[in-house]
This record gives structure tokens, C-alpha cells and sequence, in this order.
């Protein structure tokens, strides 16, 4: 690791600051995002606790009255510069959308809870000063509820998705029978703004762009209130509820210091561990010997036509970053074979390495990225693996560095692609540098 990484991740965090939130990219992503904005608070925490903070307000104040946080807050300057942007959402003739903002209608997964524990944990006194935790708590808790009630379209106990976009894993091998379902020919005529910025050859295609134009517009033009019973794109995803689980623990933490009832979230997360069992997949059998290779790992469930998707992707891994999660000897086994790290990768691919179907360079169907590679470090210090963990850590940071913070790498190679100087990147790369343990909650 070269002595100035954290010099000059800071610099890249910088750069992407706008003066109230972190841009993912300042070319491919010119606006707030979702899931982002609680990874960057997440490293950003150890170089300015206020800023991190001041990130996740600017994303709370996206709120929606029925609790959602939007997967996107638009930059009304760089409306041209991203599609589909707010001239496409109209966010502001639907009803229960904020009227200070524009956004997108979908969400994104999680990780809200668990960023703004980490950052009271980095400056308790001046998280206090600014009643963080206090203005923040009820807005998490309704965030939730939103995902409880009107998001548990399998009847299931988990939330489901209703766009790929919504999993932060956009174009993973998990959706594709299911989007085959949907037309690839939306009423609005799109552009894509996206590959000024990245090689198209890395991003996803025009068809598979139809198809998302297509759901989104579907469910903008239901007013985006989740009762659409023909909606024909609903996934249980095992990371979406993953991260829900572990944002409800740190919901438990808050609610801990400002007076609130821990128990219920506590138990909120057990429900949804528990919830997770249906989409657990036994390790697969050799058909000749009947020895089981590989641990086993999380499928996703499509709800739409009751099918589990059977394939071995990152996000079927993460559940191990849960506590109390009962497959987590099998999770390791997997994870620590040919799948994923026992392929000699250098950080975990994002998808099964043995997989006919994976492509390296592709975006989620195959690359390294490195919120993954954070997440899965976490989660396996947490069940006592912290040396493969600290391995982990050393290369994520290592291959940020020499490839100038990328938005994902070639996993084998370490070849950088998509955009660079990402935002994640860089505030993980100061996680990992400057936490104190791998701990989930610290
Ligand atoms: C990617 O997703 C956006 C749509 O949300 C896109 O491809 O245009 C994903 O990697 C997602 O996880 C991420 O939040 C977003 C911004 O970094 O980019």
C-alpha cells in the first residue's frame, strides 16, 4: 500500500462532495443515490464525522411521506447529464413525494441505519451536539415500516424488490428469466448519457435498458404505490433483506441511546433471519459421487412466478453478515471455494466463478466490486475469519490505489473498469484503513 492512499482517497471524496451530499462519479453519476451515500458516509465518518452526517440528512431529506427513501435525489443543474432523470420520474405530481426535491420513485437496498450508527460511533459527542441520532431514528423507523407493509408483496416476512435497479446489483444473472418477462419497447424514448462515461461493452445493453424503461415507467404510472396486482417484476433479493436485517440492529443501537425500545428491532432482524431459511440452497451434489460441493448459499425468489433463481451470486453469500444466521459454516465453505475466493481471485467476483454465464468485465455479472468485497470482509470477521478477512481488506485497498479508485475491477486481473475515481471506493478503502476491527456494528 502506498503511504499517500488515504491522502489521496480523501481527495477523491472531495472532489465528488457538491457542498451537501457526495456524487457516486461526477461524470456517470451526477446525482444522490441511495445505497451510496451510506457507504460513502461510512468512510467519510473518519475524516469528518459532521460531513458524514450532513450526508445522510441531505439523503433523509429525500424522504417520501409513506417512509421510502428514494433511490436517487436529482441535481435539477445536471438534468441531461443521467437518464432516466426527473423529467422522466415527475416526482412531484405523485402523491406522497417530497416537494422540496425531485427523485426517483424506486429505492435502493437498506444500509441506512447501519451508516448513521457507524457515524454517531465515530463522534458521539458531536452527533449529540447535532441530535443526529434523534432527528434521524424516526425516519429510519418509518423507512422500515414502508419496507414492512407495503413491500412484503410474497406474503413471505421479506421486502421485495420491484426493479433491478432497486437490488444495487442491476444487471446481476438473478433477474434475467424474469425481465424476459417484460417488454424491451417503453413509451419514453430514452437516451443513454451513461456511455459517455464508461464502455459500452461494461454497462448494460440498450434491450436490457428497454426493459428497465419499461418496468419503471410501470410503476411510475401507478403512482409508484406498490397495489399493482399484474406487476410483473417482484424479487425477494437475500442482500436487500440482508442489509434490512443489519440496519434493524443498528436501529436497536440508536434506539438504545436515545431512550427508545431496543426489543423490537432486535426481534425485527430475527424475523427476517428467519425469513431468509425459504431461499437457502443446499450445496449441489456431484451427480456421480453424491458429494456435496460447496456449502450452499441464498437463491433470490421470484414472486411473480414462485421461483427460486438458483444461482450462486455475491448477494446469496452476504446473509453471513447476520449474527445469528445458521448456514454461516456453509456460507464460508462457498465462499472460500472455486466460486468465489477459492478461484484465486483476487477480491470475490460477483458472481459464481465456475458459472458458464459469468463475464468478468461486465458490470454485477462478474466483476469485483468493492462495497461487495467490504461487505464480505465484514461478515466473515465476524465468524472468526478475520485473517482471509484482512487479506481481503489489503488488495481492496492495494487495488484501489493503483487503478485510481474504480467503480469495479476484473477480479482475476485487478483491471480497473466502469468509471473511476468512485466515491465508494474511495470512502471503503478509509474504512478499511482506519477501523478499529472489522466489527459489524463498531
Ligand atoms: C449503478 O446503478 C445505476 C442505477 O441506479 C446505473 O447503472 O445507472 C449500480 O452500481 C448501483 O448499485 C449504484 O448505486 C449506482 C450509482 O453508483 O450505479
Amino acid at each position: 500500500m502506498s503511504a499517500d492512499v488515504v491522502a489521496r482517497a480523501i481527495e477523491v471524496l472531495e472532489a465528488n462532495w457538491n457542498g451537501s451530499h457526495t456524487l457516486p462519479a461526477t461524470g456517470l453519476y451526477p446525482h444522490q443515490w441511495s445505497w451510496d451515500s451510506a457507504f460513502i458516509a461510512i468512510g467519510l465518518r473518519h475524516i469528518s464525522p459532521r460531513r458524514a452526517a450532513q450526508e445522510m440528512d441531505a439523503l433523509l431529506a429525500g424522504q417520501w411521506s409513506d417512509g421510502r427513501i428514494p433511490q436517487i435525489i436529482f441535481d435539477p443543474h445536471r438534468d441531461n447529464d443521467y437518464s432516466p432523470g426527473s423529467r422522466f420520474w415527475q416526482s412531484r405530481t405523485i402523491t406522497g413525494s417530497p416537494d422540496v426535491v425531485d427523485t426517483a420513485g424506486l429505492v435502493q437496498p437498506p444500509n441506512h441505519a447501519w451508516a448513521v450508527w457507524k457515524v454517531h460511533k465515530a463522534d458521539p459527542d458531536e452527533s449529540e451536539r447535532r441530535s443526529f441520532l434523534r432527528r434521524a431514528y424516526p425516519r429510519l423507523v418509518a423507512w422500515h415500516e414502508y419496507l414492512r407493509t407495503r413491500r412484503d408483496r410474497g406474503g413471505h416476512g421479506l421486502a421485495s424488490i420491484v426493479h433491478p435497479w432497486e437490488s444495487g446489483t442491476d444487471n446481476s444473472p438473478f433477474w434475467d428469466e424474469a425481465l424476459a418477462r417484460v417488454s424491451d419497447t417503453p413509451k419514453h424514448v430514452f437516451d443513454r448519457p451513461d456511455l459517455l462515461h464508461a464502455d459500452a461493452s461494461e454497462r448494460p445493453s440498450d434491450r436490457e435498458y428497454g426493459r428497465y424503461f419499461w418496468l419503471a415507467e410501470r410503476y411510475r404510472d401507478h403512482e409508484c404505490d406498490d397495489t399493482d396486482d399484474e406487476y410483473p417484476f417482484l424479487f425477494e433479493d437475500p442482500l436487500f433483506n440482508t442489509l434490512y436485517a443489519v440496519s434493524e440492529l443498528a436501529l436497536a443501537r440508536i434506539a438504545e441511546v436515545i431512550g427508545g425500545d431496543p426489543a423490537v428491532h432486535e426481534r425485527r432482524a430475527g424475523e427476517l433471519t428467519d425469513a431468509l431459511a425459504a431461499l437457502f440452497v443446499e450445496g449441489d451434489v456431484n451427480a456421480e459421487t453424491g458429494v456435496t460441493i460447496g456449502g450452499g448459499y441464498y437463491a433470490a425468489h421470484d414472486v411473480v412466478s414462485g421461483a427460486r433463481v438458483e444461482k450462486a451470486t455475491i448477494n446469496g453469500i452476504l446473509p453471513l453478515l447476520l449474527p445469528g444466521i445458521p448456514t454461516a459454516a456453509r456460507l464460508i465453505d462457498t465462499f472460500e471455494g472455486p466460486r468465489f475466493l477459492g478461484s484465486d481471485a483476487l477480491l470475490p467476483p460477483s458472481y459464481d466463478a465456475t458459472a458458464a454465464d459469468l463475464n468478468p468485465e461486465l458490470y454485477w455479472r462478474g466483476p469485483a466490486w468493492f462495497n461487495m468485497a467490504w461487505l464480505a470482509a465484514t461478515a466473515l470477521a465476524s465468524h472468526g475469519r478475520s485473517s482471509v478477512a484482512d487479506r481481503i481488506g489489503e488488495e481492496l485497498v492495494r487495488l484501489a490505489d493503483v487503478n485510481n479508485f474504480p467503480e469495479y475491477v476484473e477480479p482475476w486481473k485487478g483491471t480497473p473498469h466502469g468509471t473511476q475515481r468512485f466515491s465508494w471506493t474511495a470512502s471503503l478503502v478509509l474504512e478499511t484503513v482506519r477501523h478499529d476491527g472489522w466489527g459489524i456494528l463498531t
